[in-house]
C-alpha cells in the first residue's frame, strides 16, 4: 500500500516537473519575440498635459515647450555620441549586430562605419535627414546631433541625398532601386517614408528659432536652397505621414530616444493625428 502511494507521488511528481519544463523551455526554433514598447497611457498623458484640446499654432507652441531643452548627444567619434546612439536606435531586429540603413534599407554591422573603414564607400555614416545645410551647419549645434532625425546610410548615398527636398517621383537609384530620384527631390521607399515624415515635424515644432543656437525650422510645399532654415514638400510629407502609419518599431526607437538620451519625445509618433491639426495641404 505504502508503495503504491509512493509510486503515485513520484509519478505526480514526474509529471509536474516535466510541465514545468515545458513551461520555462519554448522549443528550440522559438523565434525571438519582437521588440515592442508599451508606454502607460496615463504617462503620455502627463507628458503631453499642456497641449491638450489645442490646434494650430497653439498646439505647436504647447508642444515646442514641452519638447525644448533636450539633452544634447554629442556628434562623437568611433562608437560613442552621435554613432553609438545609432547602433542602438536603428538596430536591425533580425540581426542585433547590424544597423539598418535608412534608405536602402541594408542590413550592415554597426562597426562598418565610415569612422572605422574611412575607405570603404559602402560604409556607414550619419545622415541628417533634415539637411544641415539648411542652416545648422555646426556640429555644437542641437540640430546637428538631434536623434530624431538622424539615421545611418551608406556613405554614397548619403552624399547623393546631399540637401535635396523628399518628394515622390524620379527614377530609380543606380545603388538603391527603391529610392527615386529627380532633380533636386528624393523619395525614400514606402517602409520609412512615414518615419521620415514624422522626423521632419518634429524638427519644426522643436526649433523655433527661441534659444542661441537654434533656428526657426519649417516645412514649405516648395524647393529649398541651401542656407534657409525649411525643407520641402509639405503635401509629400503629408501624404506620406498617412501612407506608412506609426509602428511599434518606430514607438521602439522613439522611447529609446526619451529614455535613454535625450529625454524629449517626437509628440507625431506619440499622436499621429495632431499632425493635421498643425499642419494642411498648400
Ligand atoms: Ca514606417
Ligand atoms: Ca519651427
Amino acid at each position: 500500500m505504502k508503495k503504491r502511494l509512493f509510486l503515485g507521488l513520484l509519478l505526480a511528481f514526474g509529471l509536474f516537473l516535466g510541465s514545468c519544463a515545458n513551461i520555462s523551455s519554448p522549443p528550440p526554433d522559438f523565434p525571438t519575440p519582437p521588440q515592442t514598447v508599451t508606454t502607460p497611457p496615463s504617462f503620455l498623458e502627463a507628458y503631453y498635459a499642456p497641449a491638450q484640446n489645442l490646434t494650430g499654432s497653439a498646439l505647436k507652441a504647447a508642444l515646442h515647450n514641452i519638447i525644448k531643452n533636450h539633452t544634447i548627444v554629442p556628434y562623437g567619434t568611433s562608437g560613442s555620441g552621435v554613432w553609438g546612439a545609432l547602433m542602438d536606435l536603428d538596430e536591425d531586429p533580425n540581426n542585433t549586430n547590424n544597423v539598418i540603413y535608412v534608405y536602402s534599407r541594408r542590413s550592415e554591422p554597426k562597426n562598418r562605419t565610415q569612422y572605422n573603414y574611412p575607405s570603404d564607400m559602402d560604409a556607414w555614416n550619419r545622415e541628417h535627414t533634415f539637411p544641415k545645410s539648411r542652416s545648422f551647419n555646426n556640429s555644437k549645434w542641437p540640430a546637428y546631433t538631434d536623434l530624431h532625425h538622424m539615421r545611418p546610410e551608406d556613405r554614397t548615398i548619403n552624399s547623393s541625398r546631399g540637401d535635396r527636398d523628399f518628394k515622390s517621383g524620379g527614377e530609380p537609384h543606380s545603388e538603391s532601386p527603391n529610392i527615386k530620384v529627380a532633380p533636386g527631390t528624393w523619395e525614400p521607399p514606402d517602409e520609412i517614408k512615414g518615419d521620415i515624415a514624422r522626423g521632419m515635424f518634429y524638427m519644426a515644432v522643436r526649433y523655433e528659432g527661441t534659444s542661441a543656437n537654434e533656428p526657426d525650422l519649417e516645412i514649405v510645399n516648395r524647393a529649398t536652397s541651401s542656407g534657409e532654415p525649411n525643407i520641402g514638400y509639405l503635401n509629400d510629407l503629408l501624404a506620406w505621414h498617412d501612407l506608412d502609419p506609426v509602428d511599434d518599431r518606430e514607438r521602439l526607437r522613439n522611447e529609446k530616444i526619451y529614455q535613454r538620451y535625450q529625454g524629449n519625445r517626437n509628440p507625431f509618433v506619440d499622436h499621429p493625428e495632431w499632425v493635421r491639426l498643425i499642419w494642411t495641404e498648400e
